[in-house]
């Protein structure tokens, strides 16, 4: 007796809602949700592929407890007891900051990874907070912060109604997007060019995107802000600025003038790569168009100037007046967002409130970078204040193939007092551990996209409940961090339902206080007695969808959002397109945007040091396939093989200069060491670049990844050690970076 279950899809920032066919408790085939409000259908590769993903064998079935040096199954209580007992002494005995702690990827694909870690964190009181953003997207966090006042504030191009799209760095028709939401990516690109808009692409690859764009720019890699600080400068030289409806809530343009006068097509030509005539007709363009949106992500993030270059990303929007109008870019509302207070003045983005102890890395967003998290473990304690980090969470992330020098982080994770990791598969990082705590495969698990609906370019809002109910010794993830929370904190044994109980009384006691808040005023007793859902996690997304700017604000509102309403429309609700919202999102303390932040405005000169730089050599940039994803799914047969595979992209002159055949292994060499790859000779790159794809190197020893090791592949992030940072952001530079090519067994 098959049925079918709607699931949101979890693997990457497009979120299509599934249609999971279920045959006892195994999902047999995923189709797309032709009635998803969203996403009408659409599926990928990865998608499809939902059921073999879900039931792969080498998913950890109970969790893992290290006793004599050796991992071995083990009770849920014995796990959180060992847990308590690893973590607790190391507080006691060291202080807060020496627990470290690693969020990865997936929980921003997860319920739990939205609704339990800063409650961890808070608890805990550590400033070792390393993620994922510092090999991602910390640079655009930090821009919209100085820009903006929130770094949570991300403008996203409206897909679909601009007339001409410019993406920088960015390869939708294999990563289905980034910091922009938008399931069916290449369809929305294909009816941009169908309307009449025009596609232009910057990219050191001739990527599947670049090959669909009207233009398409191979810059040299890292010289993004090069580039569009040329292009504000041909805007204001040409007297093609216009703010538009955005002047009144804008500050700084003059000084912005003067900032990017020295950056003429002429001058960053030669390091871009770019001739100035191509700069000029890129700004021309960008101002004739009736609406533009620039759009940069991971190759304008990942690289020495990404905060500049994401800075000057809504620059260009801004002095196009492009910023909040439809068919530009405009912030999303999400229905789980805070309820909008009034505009005005707010308390602005401060960075470097502390340091990291070893290099001295200034915070950004309350983080630390993920590139210095080894030698935050391995460095003894010396000159500097501080102890380094002693015991360490990880919760879905493997850093050991993420980030950069994957060796010196395996070394360094051996020598913890202890390591819990919250992982599904016993992977390069999770082997570490002393402790690993399984999550549920997807199918068991609960969808509702707290993250990825504030970068969507449609309102909307869908949950899906688990599709099939969890497996006998099993633990939701939500109950797995809530345990896990109290057991480090010394709460241990304690309840996880009060963890839920404890941030629903601390958020409607802050609501009712709140004069702006629907519920002002009202007993927080009364209105807790009101929330619905099944568990806690579901009581939590209940409060706040009703708190939110769709919300029925506890009765306030009859008509508004609950989670009740939501259930009753199992395809999701659509909350139309995105809207000008400005100035409510501002939280500068001018209350304007302001253009050129201070901390901006110092980097400059570092800018314009690269004008006069040209690497004499080869230059790595990275690449992702379609149908894999980061470091995790490599193990799953249906999405391996075919071109989704390690080798090393490099163009037929550089192959022919260096004696390098296509199929034939090259050693490549960068600060942090070599690795050897198979090349691939192709005119898809740039000539002086090359390119491998990052997430590869499973074969270490101690892993069970069974079909991941037959093709282990090499890990790229081996090439660095960790010291390239984009200084503002302490993202690390996985782009643009300087190697040696030797052919193996060649001249
Ligand atoms: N050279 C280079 N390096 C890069 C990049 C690049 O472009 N080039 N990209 C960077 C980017 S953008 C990112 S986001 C990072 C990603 O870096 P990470 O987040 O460290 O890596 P992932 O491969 O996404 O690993 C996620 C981990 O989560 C586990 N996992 C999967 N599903 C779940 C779940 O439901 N719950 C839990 N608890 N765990 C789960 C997986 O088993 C895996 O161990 O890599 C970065 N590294
Ligand atoms: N299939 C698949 N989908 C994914 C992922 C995956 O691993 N696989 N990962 C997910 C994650 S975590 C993220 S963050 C997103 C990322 O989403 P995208 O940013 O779209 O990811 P990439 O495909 O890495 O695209 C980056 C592009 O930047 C180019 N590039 C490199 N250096 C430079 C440079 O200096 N300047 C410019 N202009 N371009 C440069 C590269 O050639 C590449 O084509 O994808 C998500 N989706
Ligand atoms: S595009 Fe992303 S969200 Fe949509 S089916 Fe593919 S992996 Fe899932
Ligand atoms: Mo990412």
């Amino acid at each position: 007796m098959s049925r079918t279950a709607l699931r949101i899809c979890p693997l990457c920032e497009a979120t299509c809602g599934l249609a999971l066919t279920i045959d006892g408790t195994a999902v047999t085939a995923a189709r797309g949700d032709r009635d998803d409000v969203f996403s009408r259908g659409f599926i990928c590769p990865k998608g499809a592929s939902f059921g073999a993903v879900d039931s792969d064998p080498d998913r950890l079935r109970t969790p893992l407890v290290r006793r004599d040096g050796e991992l071995r199954e083990a009770t849920w209580e014995e796990a959180f007891d060992a847990v308590a007992a690893g973590v607790r002494p190391v507080v006691e005995r060291y202080g807060p900051h020496s627990v470290g702690v690693v969020l990865g990827n997936p929980n921003v694909h997860t319920v739990a990874g939205a609704l339990y870690p800063n409650v961890l964190l808070g608890a805990l009181g550590t400033r070792s907070l390393f993620t994922a953003s510092t090999v991602d997207q910390m640079p655009k966090h930090v821009s919209s912060g100085l820009l903006f006042g929130d770094a949570n504030a991300i403008p996203v191009p409206d897909l679909d109604r601009t007339d001409h799209l410019l993406l920088i760095g960015a390869n939708p028709l294999e990563s289905n997007g980034s910091l922009c939401t938008a399931p069916d990516f290449p369809g929305r690109l294909k009816a941009l060019k169908a309307r009449g808009g025009t596609l232009t692409v910057i990219d050191p690859r001739r990527t599947r995107t670049a090959k669909l764009a009207d233009r398409h720019v191979a810059i040299r890699p890292g010289t993004d802000a090069l580039l569009l600080a040329a292009m504000a400068h041909v805007l204001f030289e040409e007297d093609l600025v216009d703010l538009g409806a955005l002047a009144p809530h804008v500050e700084g343009a003059e000084e912005l003038a003067d900032a990017v006068r020295d950056f003429t097509p002429e001058s960053v030509a030669a390091a871009c790569d770019v001739d100035a005539g191509v700069t000029r007709a890129l700004a021309r363009e960008l101002a004739g168009a009736p609406t533009a949106a620039v759009y940069g992500r991971i190759g304008s993030c990942t690289v020495p100037h990404g905060t500049l270059a994401s800075w000057l990303v809504d620059v260009l929007n801004i002095l196009t007046g492009n910023l909040d109008r439809p068919g530009g870019a405009l912030f999303p509302q999400a229905a789980t967002d805070r309820t909008p207070r009034p505009a005005g003045p707010g308390h602005g983005f401060a960075l470097g409130r502390w340091r990291s102890r070893v290099g001295g890395h200034p915070e950004a967003k309350g983080e630390l970078p993920l590139s210095a998290l080894a030698e935050e473990i391995d460095t003894p304690t010396g000159a500097e204040a501080g102890e380094p980090v002693r015991a360490l969470i990880t919760v879905a992330a493997n850093p050991v193939l993420s980030a950069p020098d994957g060796d010196r982080l395996d070394k360094a994770l051996d020598s913890l007092d202890f390591m819990v990791s919250v992982d599904p598969y016993l992977n390069e990082t999770s082997r570490h551990a002393h402790v690993v705590l399984p999550p549920p495969p997807p199918a068991q698990s609960p969808h509702h996209d707290f993250a990825f609906n504030t970068l969507a370019v449609r309102n909307q809002v869908r949950y899906t409940r688990p599709a099939v109910p969890l497996e006998p010794g099993r633990m939701a993830e939500t109950e797995i961090l809530a345990r896990l929370t109290l057991a480090a904190t010394g709460m241990h044994g304690a309840d996880p339902a009060a963890v839920d109980a404890m941030v629903i009384e601390q958020t409607l006691g802050k609501a009712v206080r709140d004069p702006h808040s629907p519920v002002h005023g009202r007993d927080p007793g009364e209105l807790t007695a009101q929330l619905t859902g099944e568990n806690g996690p579901e009581r939590r997304l209940d409060l706040m969808l009703r708190l939110g700017p769709y919300g029925d604000g506890f009765g306030t509102r009859p008509d508004g959002l609950t989670l009740q309403r939501l259930l009753a429309h199992p395809h999701g609700i659509d909350l139309g397109p995105l809207r000008p919202r400005l100035p409510q999102p501002l939280k500068t303390r001018s209350g304007r945007v302001e253009l050129l932040p201070g901390p901006i405005a110092d980097d400059l000169p570092r800018l314009r040091q690269a004008l006069a730089e040209r690497p004499d050599g080869l230059v790595l940039v990275g690449r992702r396939h379609l149908r894999s994803n980061n470091s995790w799914m490599h193990n799953v047969p249906a999405l391996t093989g075919g071109s989704n595979r390690c080798t090393l992209h490099l163009h037929p002159e550089d192959a022919e200069r260096l004696g390098v055949r296509g199929g034939e292994p090259v050693r490549v060499k960068g600060a942090g060491g070599e690795v050897t790859a198979p090349a691939e000779v192709t005119d898809t790159v740039r000539p002086g670049v090359v390119s491998l794809p990052h997430g590869w190197g499973h074969d270490r020893p101690g892993t069970r990844l069974t079909h991941a090791a037959t093709e282990p592949g090499v890990n790229v992030n081996q090439l660095l050690d960790g010291s390239m940072l984009d200084p503002l952001s302490g993202n690390a530079v996985l782009n643009g970076v300087p190697v040696e090519l030797t052919p193996v067994g060649g001249r």
